[in-house]
Protein backbone atom coordinates (compact mmCIF):
# COMPACT_ATOMS: atom_id res chain seq x y z
CA UNK A 1 0.00 0.00 0.00
CA UNK A 2 0.67 3.37 -1.13
CA UNK A 3 2.21 5.38 2.43
CA UNK A 4 -0.64 7.50 2.93
CA UNK A 5 -3.15 5.72 1.33
CA UNK A 6 -5.74 3.45 3.27
CA UNK A 7 -8.15 0.61 0.98
CA UNK A 8 -11.14 2.17 0.29
CA UNK A 9 -14.24 1.21 2.64
CA UNK A 10 -17.10 0.36 -0.23
CA UNK A 11 -20.23 -1.84 -0.44
CA UNK A 12 -20.42 -3.46 -3.70
CA UNK A 13 -23.47 -4.16 -5.38
CA UNK A 14 -25.59 -6.04 -8.27
CA UNK A 15 -26.22 -3.57 -11.55
CA UNK A 16 -29.48 -4.38 -10.54
CA UNK A 17 -29.62 -3.40 -6.95
CA UNK A 18 -27.81 -0.19 -7.95
CA UNK A 19 -30.27 0.42 -10.36
CA UNK A 20 -33.37 0.06 -7.94
CA UNK A 21 -31.20 2.16 -5.21
CA UNK A 22 -31.24 4.58 -7.35
CA UNK A 23 -34.74 4.62 -8.70
CA UNK A 24 -35.51 4.89 -4.96
CA UNK A 25 -33.24 7.57 -3.90
CA UNK A 26 -34.68 9.59 -6.82
CA UNK A 27 -38.39 9.04 -5.65
CA UNK A 28 -37.08 10.19 -1.78
CA UNK A 29 -35.49 12.94 -2.93
CA UNK A 30 -38.35 14.07 -5.27
CA UNK A 31 -40.73 14.73 -2.19
CA UNK A 32 -38.11 17.49 -0.86
CA UNK A 33 -39.55 20.82 -1.62
CA UNK A 34 -38.02 24.19 -0.67
CA UNK A 35 -40.62 25.19 2.80
CA UNK A 36 -40.98 28.91 3.72
CA UNK A 37 -44.13 28.14 6.66
CA UNK A 38 -42.41 26.60 9.52
CA UNK A 39 -43.70 24.99 12.86
CA UNK A 40 -41.83 26.20 15.75
CA UNK A 41 -41.37 22.63 16.77
CA UNK A 42 -37.38 21.54 18.59
CA UNK A 43 -34.75 20.39 16.91
CA UNK A 44 -31.86 19.18 19.01
CA UNK A 45 -28.80 20.15 18.89
CA UNK A 46 -27.27 16.69 18.30
CA UNK A 47 -29.39 16.78 14.44
CA UNK A 48 -27.88 19.86 13.68
CA UNK A 49 -24.12 18.77 14.93
CA UNK A 50 -25.77 15.71 12.45
CA UNK A 51 -26.25 17.29 9.58
CA UNK A 52 -23.58 19.41 9.36
CA UNK A 53 -21.04 16.63 9.83
CA UNK A 54 -23.34 14.79 6.88
CA UNK A 55 -22.49 18.06 4.95
CA UNK A 56 -19.05 18.10 5.94
CA UNK A 57 -18.81 14.82 4.18
CA UNK A 58 -18.26 16.89 1.23
CA UNK A 59 -15.81 16.68 -1.63
CA UNK A 60 -14.04 20.37 -1.80
CA UNK A 61 -11.07 21.67 -3.91
CA UNK A 62 -7.39 19.79 -2.23
CA UNK A 63 -9.86 18.41 0.51
CA UNK A 64 -9.28 22.01 2.22
CA UNK A 65 -13.38 21.80 3.56
CA UNK A 66 -13.86 25.90 2.81
CA UNK A 67 -16.83 26.12 4.32
CA UNK A 68 -18.12 26.81 8.26
CA UNK A 69 -21.64 26.72 9.82
CA UNK A 70 -23.45 28.79 11.76
CA UNK A 71 -26.74 27.45 13.92
CA UNK A 72 -28.71 29.55 15.31
CA UNK A 73 -31.35 28.69 17.97
CA UNK A 74 -31.15 32.16 20.32
CA UNK A 75 -34.53 33.97 19.76
CA UNK A 76 -32.42 37.33 20.22
CA UNK A 77 -30.09 36.74 17.34
CA UNK A 78 -32.95 35.29 15.10
CA UNK A 79 -34.97 38.28 15.65
CA UNK A 80 -31.66 40.92 14.70
CA UNK A 81 -30.79 38.90 11.27
CA UNK A 82 -34.74 38.81 10.43
CA UNK A 83 -34.75 42.75 10.67
CA UNK A 84 -31.82 42.64 8.95
CA UNK A 85 -32.84 40.51 6.23
CA UNK A 86 -36.35 42.07 6.16
CA UNK A 87 -34.57 45.83 5.42
CA UNK A 88 -32.52 44.03 2.51
CA UNK A 89 -35.52 42.32 0.91
CA UNK A 90 -37.42 45.61 0.95
CA UNK A 91 -35.01 47.38 -0.95
CA UNK A 92 -34.76 44.35 -2.92
CA UNK A 93 -38.49 43.80 -3.73
CA UNK A 94 -39.11 47.91 -4.41
CA UNK A 95 -36.44 48.82 -6.94
CA UNK A 96 -33.31 46.00 -6.68
CA UNK A 97 -35.10 43.17 -8.27
CA UNK A 98 -35.60 43.81 -12.25
CA UNK A 99 -39.34 43.36 -13.21
CA UNK A 100 -38.59 40.22 -14.81
CA UNK A 101 -37.09 38.94 -11.53
CA UNK A 102 -40.53 40.04 -9.65
CA UNK A 103 -42.65 38.39 -12.60
CA UNK A 104 -40.14 35.24 -12.32
CA UNK A 105 -41.18 35.28 -8.61
CA UNK A 106 -44.66 35.38 -8.70
CA UNK A 107 -45.81 31.54 -8.46
CA UNK A 108 -43.94 31.80 -5.24
CA UNK A 109 -45.94 34.78 -3.77
CA UNK A 110 -43.06 35.77 -2.31
CA UNK A 111 -42.13 39.54 -0.55
CA UNK A 112 -39.95 41.26 1.95
CA UNK A 113 -41.76 39.81 4.90
CA UNK A 114 -39.72 36.50 6.50
CA UNK A 115 -41.42 35.08 9.20
CA UNK A 116 -40.06 31.94 9.25
CA UNK A 117 -36.35 33.47 10.46
CA UNK A 118 -38.14 33.73 13.90
CA UNK A 119 -39.88 30.64 13.71
CA UNK A 120 -37.91 28.01 12.56
CA UNK A 121 -36.31 26.51 15.59
CA UNK A 122 -32.96 26.74 13.57
CA UNK A 123 -31.10 28.94 11.15
CA UNK A 124 -28.44 27.83 10.10
CA UNK A 125 -25.66 30.28 7.97
CA UNK A 126 -23.19 28.89 5.65
CA UNK A 127 -19.83 30.70 4.73
CA UNK A 128 -17.81 30.25 2.12
CA UNK A 129 -13.93 30.59 3.01
CA UNK A 130 -12.57 32.63 0.51
CA UNK A 131 -9.15 32.05 1.75
CA UNK A 132 -7.14 30.52 4.73
CA UNK A 133 -5.77 32.30 7.82
CA UNK A 134 -3.06 30.31 9.65
CA UNK A 135 -1.36 32.24 12.00
CA UNK A 136 -2.28 35.43 10.35
CA UNK A 137 -0.81 34.05 7.03
CA UNK A 138 -3.63 34.17 3.82
CA UNK A 139 -3.84 30.83 2.49
CA UNK A 140 -4.86 29.97 -0.79
CA UNK A 141 -8.13 27.68 -1.07
CA UNK A 142 -9.26 26.13 -4.90
CA UNK A 143 -12.99 26.26 -6.18
CA UNK A 144 -14.18 27.71 -3.27
CA UNK A 145 -17.80 28.11 -4.94
CA UNK A 146 -17.97 24.75 -6.07
CA UNK A 147 -16.95 22.94 -2.77
CA UNK A 148 -19.33 24.92 -0.46
CA UNK A 149 -22.02 24.59 -3.05
CA UNK A 150 -21.92 20.72 -2.99
CA UNK A 151 -21.68 20.67 0.84
CA UNK A 152 -25.15 23.23 0.69
CA UNK A 153 -26.42 20.39 -1.44
CA UNK A 154 -25.68 17.89 0.66
CA UNK A 155 -26.49 19.38 3.84
CA UNK A 156 -30.02 20.30 1.98
CA UNK A 157 -30.85 16.09 0.94
CA UNK A 158 -29.57 15.50 4.84
CA UNK A 159 -32.20 17.87 6.35
CA UNK A 160 -34.76 16.09 3.84
CA UNK A 161 -33.82 12.39 4.72
CA UNK A 162 -33.82 13.09 8.81
CA UNK A 163 -37.55 14.11 7.88
CA UNK A 164 -37.24 17.94 8.37
CA UNK A 165 -37.64 20.68 6.11
CA UNK A 166 -35.07 23.61 4.57
CA UNK A 167 -34.92 26.89 2.32
CA UNK A 168 -32.09 28.20 0.74
CA UNK A 169 -32.66 31.80 1.65
CA UNK A 170 -30.11 34.47 -0.17
CA UNK A 171 -31.54 38.14 2.02
CA UNK A 172 -28.61 39.65 -0.36
CA UNK A 173 -26.40 41.28 -0.04
CA UNK A 174 -25.52 39.41 3.35
CA UNK A 175 -23.05 40.90 4.58
CA UNK A 176 -25.38 41.44 7.46
CA UNK A 177 -24.37 38.02 8.34
CA UNK A 178 -20.85 38.37 9.30
CA UNK A 179 -21.41 41.15 11.52
CA UNK A 180 -24.45 39.90 13.79
CA UNK A 181 -22.27 36.54 13.59
CA UNK A 182 -19.15 38.18 14.30
CA UNK A 183 -17.13 35.68 11.54
CA UNK A 184 -13.93 36.49 10.03
CA UNK A 185 -13.39 38.68 7.06
CA UNK A 186 -12.14 35.18 4.98
CA UNK A 187 -15.88 33.64 5.32
CA UNK A 188 -18.52 34.82 2.78
CA UNK A 189 -22.30 34.32 3.59
CA UNK A 190 -22.99 31.87 1.23
CA UNK A 191 -26.95 31.03 1.92
CA UNK A 192 -29.29 31.28 5.14
CA UNK A 193 -31.11 27.74 5.58
CA UNK A 194 -33.89 28.02 8.02
CA UNK A 195 -34.55 24.26 9.20
CA UNK A 196 -37.28 22.80 10.94
CA UNK A 197 -40.29 20.65 10.50
CA UNK A 198 -43.11 22.41 8.12
CA UNK A 199 -46.05 24.05 9.93
CA UNK A 200 -49.11 21.34 10.12
CA UNK A 201 -50.40 23.14 7.37
CA UNK A 202 -47.64 23.98 5.27
CA UNK A 203 -48.68 24.99 1.47
CA UNK A 204 -45.77 25.13 -1.38
CA UNK A 205 -46.06 26.31 -5.10
CA UNK A 206 -47.85 23.73 -7.58
CA UNK A 207 -44.81 23.54 -9.57
CA UNK A 208 -43.09 20.85 -12.01
CA UNK A 209 -39.43 19.59 -12.46
CA UNK A 210 -38.14 19.78 -15.63
CA UNK A 211 -38.60 15.93 -17.46
CA UNK A 212 -35.42 14.25 -17.77
CA UNK A 213 -35.39 14.66 -21.55
CA UNK A 214 -34.91 18.56 -21.02
CA UNK A 215 -31.67 18.20 -18.70
CA UNK A 216 -30.09 14.94 -19.41
CA UNK A 217 -28.97 13.74 -23.32
CA UNK A 218 -26.92 10.26 -23.68
CA UNK A 219 -23.79 10.25 -25.89
CA UNK A 220 -23.26 6.41 -26.48
N1 LIG B 1 -34.32 36.80 -1.83
C1 LIG B 1 -35.71 37.16 -2.07
C2 LIG B 1 -36.13 36.99 -3.49
C3 LIG B 1 -36.07 35.63 -4.05
C4 LIG B 1 -35.23 35.37 -5.11
C5 LIG B 1 -35.21 34.16 -5.71
I1 LIG B 1 -34.05 33.87 -7.34
C6 LIG B 1 -36.03 33.12 -5.24
O1 LIG B 1 -35.98 31.88 -5.84
C7 LIG B 1 -36.88 33.37 -4.19
C8 LIG B 1 -36.89 34.63 -3.60
C9 LIG B 1 -36.62 36.40 -1.11
O2 LIG B 1 -36.16 35.49 -0.44
O3 LIG B 1 -37.79 36.73 -1.01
Amino acid sequence: MKKGFIPLNFQFQSEKEVEKLSGDIYNELNLRRSVREFSDRPVSKKTIENLVAAASTAPSGAHKQPWFFCAISSLELKAKIKEAAEKEEYENYHGRMSQAWLKDLQPFETNEHKPFLTIAPWLVVLFRRSYDLVDGNKKQLYYTQESVGIAAGMFIQAVHRAGLACLTHTPSPMNFLQKVLNRPANEKPYLLMPVGYPAEDCEVPDIERKPLDEILKFYE
